[in-house]
């Protein structure tokens, strides 16, 4: 750590106050400067900017490593762009666009901002969990040598105070806390000011406790400088007296209304401040009462020079929302924007020429320039962007089990037990993980092989009081296998982690992360989130649907379909057989180390199905693709019975039922909605670019005659798959679950959902009852 010395400080000062401009310039500039061409309100957050400003100057332009990461608030994102812009890693063009196409992001993005971002924020919780996951990976790595220790570096959250609202993050707290995590400094910007309100006062030493139970140290920050020798004048106790126990919306208030009204207020309420008021004119006095720590960048580096180990440390820096601007304090002032001539003003007392606004130094005198310029080159060389790694793993062919009946979930077990006896950069490279049900989606036998990862030796104590069980569940820091409690906003953010092991630390990961089908919508946020930020894992959700059978309806899932259809990022695969099991986790692993791969996630089940007897391999390629031809249908065919994963055995029988009474009946085994719907619209889009092919599914129904129906049927909700109907107009029957699923065994369920042979049968009479 560099020490500061009294110029860099001055330097600091300067450079806050060129982020509290630039910031608001470019939310001003684009709200009121920049043409509007359909009339939308633009916004930005000129007062979470200023709340933070010396927070962000203290932490990039002094306290952070070249190894260290940054997740930042949200709503501060125009204070980082400004940040770039004095380092010279933005450009005044995407400052000028910001909020625009292809202009500076309104949050920090990892894939769409320019600058180096190191953790995408938006959704308020999310970006602070995450380091603490970052965290543990990086402690992974490490580990098992795959990173060097000297690389590693500290994971930084800036915080806002509302922002601790969220429960996952003390679900991550408390995993964090198991995991003896470190390295981890959370900050938060304590402006007592939400987006509606001043926030309660009841929380207010909560914090502390919670967080030091959990093995944090806790450095609250309430006073700057100034205040801190007003202190030690006359009168000085009283003031400090007064401060501790002003409520949150009076400090507010008074802090919007001025040095005329403080002094109003204190004098009332405690005579014995009056000295202090006296040495002081009003504006005087609101610059002190205003002079919280988290303003104060000598208060704030001596906070993060005191913090060097490796423990946790949760930063209160005490803030003012809209610090240093007109609106300061006002309990309204989450969305408010400075007008044209509050904005002239704040940058007269800058001393910022007209014209000069984007002026990187503008307004810095010749005498404070050389050390400003000194302390921006020095930072320059830490913050440089980090290139992603891809094309690291090998991913070998995997062979599928063998066994005339299996089930996709035990399938799913045995391919990975192969992969850990086989070994391999693949098998080195995956990492497991699971919210307390890696038993129950069969990755026990892969932990068997592999371990848990445990930074300290955990001994399996019954094993070593051999007490028989399946399973070794020892700890140590060669395992793959972390276990997490149930929390599963917690496993979306460690596949996030883990998923961008590769940009974050140079080293591609192949995260695998296991849970109960139903249980995604628990951490869907979490789940968009790894996605937004381009992380790559394989997501295996096993059991799914009513096929689960007497375990009812409360874990029997049915919209997940619906929910893949609609993510960006993640490519749903529902195998029925194992072979196409085998294709897809390949193709997964490939995916995860490709540029421009993405995320997949499988969608298993334990119900035990006669496998199909293959010709050849030509099924394969079709069902990467999202679907292929069990059985294909003959010429002018009338109809065709199209199914997902776990209910084929019914589709295969009804197929054999009906295929002599309708003429060319086919069979279409659906592996990816996801995929065929993506390659139907990109298709028609690239169709007004003049490209002409016709899309996978577009290909395979057209083997259909023109009026052929089709029964679409699978464990999951209809509209999966009813959707097909529309490609080329044909007639549907749709089979699913549309109503909560209950307790009973597979043959009463699916004649009470409608999911057997009769049902399909009589969807088929539907269809070609209406032909013609
Ligand atoms: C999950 C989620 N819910 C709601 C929002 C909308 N939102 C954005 S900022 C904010 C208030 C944040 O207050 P605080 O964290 O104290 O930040 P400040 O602006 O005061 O610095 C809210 C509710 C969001 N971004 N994410
Ligand atoms: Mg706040």
């Amino acid at each position: 750590m560099l020490k500061p010395v009294t110029t860099d400080i001055e330097a600091l000062k300067i450079i806050e106050e060129r982020l509290r401009w630039l910031s608001a310039w470019t939310i001003h500039n684009a709200n009121h400067l920049r043409e509007s061409k359909d009339g939308l309100k633009v916004g930005g957050h000129q007062a979470s900017c200023a709340s933070m400003t010396a927070i962000m100057a203290a932490l990039y332009f002094h306290a952070l490593g070249p190894n260290d990461r940054v997740a930042v608030k949200p709503h501060a994102g125009p204070v980082l762009h400004a940040i770039h812009y004095l380092l010279g890693t933005q450009s005044r063009e995407a400052l000028e666009n910001f909020r625009g196409f292809g202009g500076a992001q309104s949050y920090p993005s990892r894939t769409k901002d320019s600058i180096p971002v190191d953790f995408s924020t938006g959704s308020v919780g999310l970006g602070v969990a995450i380091t603490a996951f970052s965290s543990l990976i990086q402690d992974y790595l490490t580990a098992r040598g795959m990173m060097d220790e000297a690389d590693r570096g500290r994971f930084v959250a800036l915080v806002g105070d509302a922002e601790l609202d969220e429960g996952n993050i003390y679900e991550a707290l408390i995993e964090g806390y198991k995991h003896d995590v470190r390295n981890l400094w959370w900050i938060i910007d304590y402006n007592r000011q939400s987006l509606d309100a001043t926030t309660a006062d009841r929380m207010f030493n909560r914090f502390d406790e919670i967080f030091g139970s959990c093995g944090w140290r806790v450095e609250t920050l309430k006073y700057g400088k100034l205040l801190e020798a007003a202190f030690a004048e006359k009168g000085g106790e009283a003031l400090r007296q007064w401060i501790d126990q002003a409520s949150n919306a009076d400090y507010a208030a008074l802090t919007y209304l001025g040095g005329k009204a403080w002094r109003e207020r204190l004098l009332a309420d405690a005579p014995k401040i009056r000295p202090i008021l006296e040495a002081r004119s009003d504006d005087e006095l609101q610059r002190l009462m205003t002079n919280l720590a988290g303003h104060d960048v000598e208060s704030l580096i001596e906070a993060f020079d005191r913090s060097q180990d490796s423990q946790p440390t949760l930063f209160i820096a005490y803030t003012i929302k809209g610090f240093g601007l007109p609106f300061a304090g006002h309990k309204d002032n989450h969305s408010g924007l400075m007008n044209p001539t509050q904005m002239a003003a704040f940058r007269e007392g800058l001393g910022i020429a007209e014209g000069q606004e984007w002026e990187q130094l503008g307004g810095v005198g010749d005498n404070m320039r050389p050390a400003v310029e000194t302390l921006l080159e020095r930072t320059r060389i830490a913050r440089e962007k980090r290139q992603s790694a891809f094309g690291q793993i090998e991913v070998p062919t995997l062979p599928t089990p063998s066994g005339e009946e299996q089930s996709t979930q035990a399938a799913f077990g045995r391919v990975l037990l192969e992969i850990a006896k086989q070994g391999g950069t693949l098998a080195d490279r995956i990492v497991t993980t699971s919210p307390d049900v890696t038993v129950s989606t069969n990755l026990g036998a892969w932990v068997n092989q592999r371990g848990l990862f445990r930074r300290n030796e955990m001994p399996d104590v019954f094993a070593k009081a051999k007490i028989a069980s399946a399973q070794k569940w020892s700890g140590a820091n060669k395992g793959q296998h972390i276990e997490l409690g149930i929390a599963e906003n917690n496993l979306f953010l460690m596949l996030a982690a883990a998923g961008l092991a590769g940009d974050q630390f140079g080293v591609r990961l192949a995260p695998i992360g296991t849970l109960y089908d139903p249980f995604i919508a628990r951490g869907l946020d979490a789940l968009n989130y790894a996605c937004y930020q381009d992380a790559r894992f394989l997501l295996v959700a096993t059991p799914s649907g009513i096929t689960l059978g007497p375990e009812g309806g409360a874990h029997q899932s049915i919209n997940p379909p619906l929910i893949a259809l609609g993510q960006p990022g993640l490519r749903h695969y529902e195998p029925a057989f194992a072979d196409e099991l085998a294709a897809m986790i390949e193709a997964a692993f490939r995916l995860i180390d490709d540029p421009d791969g993405e995320s997949t996630y499988l969608r298993l089940s334990t119900r035990n199905i006669r496998q199909e007897e293959r010709k050849d391999g030509s099924w394969r390629g079709d069902a990467l693709a999202g679907g292929y031809w069990l059985r294909e249908p003959g010429p002018d065919s009338e109809a065709a019975i199209v199914a997902m994963g776990a209910v084929m055995p019914e589709a295969i029988a009804a197929w054999e039922e009906l295929r002599d009474d309708i003429p060319g009946l086919g069979l279409l085994s659906v592996t990816s909605p996801d995929l065929l719907h993506r390659g139907w619209s990109a298709a028609q889009a690239a169709r007004w670019s003049g490209r002409r092919e016709p899309s996978h599914v577009e290909r395979l129904l057209s083997q259909l005659g023109r009026n052929a129906g089709l029964v679409t049927i699978a464990d999951a909700a209809p509209a999966s798959l009813s959707w097909l109907g529309g490609v080329l107009g044909q007639r549907v029957a749709p089979l699913g679950i549309d109503r909560f699923g209950q307790t009973g065994n597979l043959d009463d369920l699916y004649e009470a959902y409608r999911l057997n042979g009769a049902a399909i049968t009589e969807a088929a009479a539907e269809v070609l009852l209406q032909i013609g």
